[in-house]
């Protein structure tokens, strides 16, 4: 495990509970719940997103990634192989599934800011902009929440994705 990996599961793998919002984001067949981001430490240069997408629609949709002002935006995975927590970047997007919906969550699917060019903080709001196939580019605010528990401490001060293979 590289150290971009150790950065991007200390932040994916917090612990705190998504919070309960009401926003909610409709574009054609795709309703976007719960937008929320982690505060990110002073120096890191990634942070991580979530949200739930769901699709009314009788075709499927793809999300293939996005856009910010204040980072570059991918999709990533994160799962167990082996024992181990890993992770990597869907190059092929994310499929929500016609009447069905996909949940970004800590452990899961997230969306992954690289290349932070300012924190993320705490009570503020960030908006990026996610792409999907057919329902074009989609604005979403991004409510930032805690460090968490597991947060990242010193552990992402001052890394840089320079070591970042996916
Ligand atoms: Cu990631």
């Amino acid at each position: 495990m590289n150290r971009f990996h150790a950065v991007c599961l200390a932040l994916a793998l917090g612990l705190s509970a998504a919070p309960a919002f009401a926003q909610e984001t409709k574009t054609g067949d795709l309703t976007i719940e719960k937008p929320w981001a982690r505060a990110t430490p002073k120096g890191a240069e990634v942070g991580v997103g979530y949200l739930e997408i769901r699709n009314n629609g009788a075709s499927p949709d793809r999300l293939t990634g996005g856009s910010a002002d204040f980072a570059a935006v991918e999709i990533h995975e994160m799962s167990m192989a082996g024992g181990v927590m890993k992770m990597r970047e869907l190059k092929d997007g994310l499929e929500i599934p016609a009447h069905g919906s996909v949940k970004l969550a800590p452990n899961g699917y997230h969306v992954m800011f690289t290349g932070l060019k300012r924190p993320l903080v705490e009570g503020e709001s960030v908006r990026a902009t996610l792409t999907f196939e057919h329902a074009g580019a989609v604005a979403v605010d991004f409510a930032v929440q805690g460090v968490g528990a597991a947060g990242p401490g010193g552990a992402a001060k001052g890394e840089d994705m320079k070591g970042m293979k996916m």
